[in-house]
């Protein structure tokens, strides 16, 4: 088992103060890493440092916009004077726009990219170097079920969890030679304050129409929790995955292998 001991490595977990940020850095310490992580404002780095204090998890926080490429580069600087050099890069944070197409602006599109595509491109570059220099760096995109699918007002979100997807692949590609392995993990629909929207009981006290189409296209009829992303996070951080490269692991109840079901 000592195959998925993280024992002695630095974990950057982006836009980790809550939601499956949370959970993955979690998984990754309870395996022995050490945990840093960012998000745009102090109040939530310190809620967040709050939140890993009270699961016995000594993190190290930061504040940074990983759309701001100086920033993330001073930010990888400052954790690898702190902390140490980072083994192990998730690429979690991300932002959502659910707009009918024909209604978003330029601006807003654009938006979503910054964050949900060139960010993570951004931060791989910045750690990608020190990676090389070790011999060896995880590199985890966290992609999507609209990796795969479009659907309604998504338009933005689904360019760039595709772009991720193959941004991924080609960092494998790139970067496999230097025993550096990046691969991506599609949850499915899991319960954080991205989806809440989609979980609203409404006002006749029903649940919300898309959650119970969602249980029809679901085989496990069900949501999931951030937390049944930490084993998957953990196996593609550790060398159980050291010969698993460019792949996206679907963690998703089984959507993707599922036509719906029969009325
Ligand atoms: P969430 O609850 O909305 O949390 C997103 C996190 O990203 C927040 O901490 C947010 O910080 C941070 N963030 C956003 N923009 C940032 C920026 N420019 N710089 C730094 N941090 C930033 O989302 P989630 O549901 O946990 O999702 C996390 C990741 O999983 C996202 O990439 C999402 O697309 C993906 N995903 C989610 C689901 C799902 O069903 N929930 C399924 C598939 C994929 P603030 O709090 O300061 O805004
Ligand atoms: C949506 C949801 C999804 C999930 C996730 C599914 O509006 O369809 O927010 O996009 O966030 O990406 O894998």
């Amino acid at each position: 088992m000592n195959m998925f001991s993280l024992e002695g490595k630095i974990a950057l977990v982006t836009g980790a103060s809550y939601g499956i940020g949370f959970a993955i850095a979690k998984a990754l310490s309870k395996a022995g890493a050490t945990i840093c992580f960012n998000d745009l404002k102090q109040e939530f780095v310190d809620k967040g440092l709050a939140a890993y204090e009270a699961e016995g998890i000594k993190a190290h926080g930061y504040v940074c916009d990983v759309t701001d490429e100086a920033a993330v580069n001073a930010l990888v600087a400052k954790i690898e004077a702190e902390v140490g050099v980072i083994d192990i890069l998730v690429n979690n944070a991300g932002i959502i726009k659910r707009i009918p197409m024909c209604e978003m602006s330029a601006a807003e599109f654009r938006q979503v990219i910054d964050v949900d595509l060139n960010a993570p491109f951004i931060c791989a570059k910045a750690v990608i170097p020190a990676m090389i220099k070790k011999g060896h760096g995880k590199i985890i995109n966290i992609c999507s079920m609209m990796s795969e699918l479009g659907r309604e007002t998504v338009s933005a979100y689904a360019a760039a969890k595709g772009g991720l997807k193959m941004l991924t692949k080609n960092i494998c590609s790139e970067y496999g030679h230097y025993n550096i392995q990046c691969n991506g993990i599609g949850p499915g629909y899991i319960e954080t304050p991205q989806t809440a929207p989609l979980r609203e009981i409404q006002p006749d006290g029903s649940r919300h129409p898309f959650d119970l189409f969602l249980m029809g296209k679901t085989p496990a009829e069900r949501w999931g929790q951030p937390d049944e992303l930490g084993g998957p996070a953990v196996f593609l951080a550790s060398d159980a995955s050291n010969f698993v490269n460019g792949h996206i692991l679907y963690v998703d109840g089984g959507i993707l292998a599922y036509f719906g079901k029969q009325p």
